[in-house]
């Protein structure tokens, strides 16, 4: 597997990016870095960070819109600010294909509401669509990837589980617009997070992976398959199934904890659960699924333990 850390993780804790990077060459299994644009390439020297990145490859970038876009970003009730939100994701695509990245994750941070009354929904989904049909036809080779959150900031996100994401995404209807699940954000909506991944994989959408764990109520950014073990063995089986080439990115939030050290702690984390699902054989697991019984299941799980 491919694997890619978090930049804040780092510089949330006082360190800038060019020591993020520095931390992730020390890792043992980082084989990718990923970027948030702006913040975290306007007013660095790209030539610099290049040099930095040395041999480690970039995946992508994420595009944070930020402050100046709190009343949505491509449902922005100013014509303006939306165009603008629209703006960044090109300009983000120019910087990525600079640093030899592939994929844009666009986290619709500010699209939603607050209060009945206060959005057109059919105005605000379909801006939404044609937003995205624009950023798409700017550059047919990047891939677009949508990870949904079900609320917060806004108490409603508009892409708000795995259902509106692949409705969305087929609504958009252009080949380079996928999407990228976060665990958290799933467990969040109540989504399972196995069931989404094979109904994005099946239909060729699987473009990223946000990996991390917790229990449902907040973004709670903990280590992967720290809370929910039997979940993450079978979304690891899931994508062992669907063959996932793309990165697994830790998007994890060592506040209290060593960076570093917590960032490894996700790598081995997945890793051993790869390792067990390898060992127990995939063809096992498949006959298990396959009865529809809920003690075999169980039965799995202990069985990996062993
Ligand atoms: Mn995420």
């Amino acid at each position: 597997m491919n694997y890619a850390g978090r930049m804040n993780s780092f510089i949330f804790k006082g360190q800038n990016v060019f020591d993020a990077i520095e931390a992730y060459h020390g890792m043992n299994g980082i084989t990718h870095l990923e970027f948030n644009y702006p913040e975290h390439i306007v007013g660095y020297d790209l030539d610099k960070i290049k040099e930095k990145i040395g041999d480690l490859k970039v995946n992508g970038l994420a595009v944070r819109w930020r402050d100046l876009f709190t009343n949505g970003n491509f449902t922005n009730p100013d014509s303006q600010l939306r165009s603008k939100a629209i703006q960044l994701c090109k300009e983000a695509t120019d910087v990525c294909k600079e640093l030899g990245g592939s994929v844009i994750t666009l986290w619709l941070e500010n699209d939603g509401f607050d209060y009945p009354f206060q959005m057109d929904y059919e105005k605000a989904w379909m801006q939404m669509i044609e937003a995205f049909q624009e950023i798409a036809d700017y550059a047919p080779d990047m891939k677009y990837s949508i990870e949904y959150k079900p609320f917060e900031p806004r108490n409603f996100s508009l892409v708000d589980s795995v259902g509106t994401t692949l409705l969305l995404i087929e609504k958009i209807d252009r080949k380079n617009v996928g999407c990228t699940f976060d665990f958290c954000h799933m467990l969040m909506k109540h989504d399972s997070p196995a069931y989404g991944l094979a109904l994005a994989a099946h239909m060729g959408k699987l473009f990223g992976l946000h990996m991390n764990d917790g229990y449902s109520q907040m973004d709670s950014g903990m280590i992967f398959a720290s809370v929910n073990l039997a979940h993450a063995v079978e979304f690891i089986y899931y994508l062992k199934k669907y063959e996932y080439d793309g990165i697994v990115f830790f998007d994890t939030f060592p506040i209290r904890e060593d960076a570093k050290k917590e960032t490894q702690a996700n790598i081995d984390s997945f890793q051993k659960i790869c390792d067990l699902v390898d060992k127990i054989g995939m063809e096992k697991i498949e006959q298990v699924v396959s009865k529809c019984d809920g003690i075999s299941a169980q039965r799995l799980v202990l069985d990996m333990l062993k």
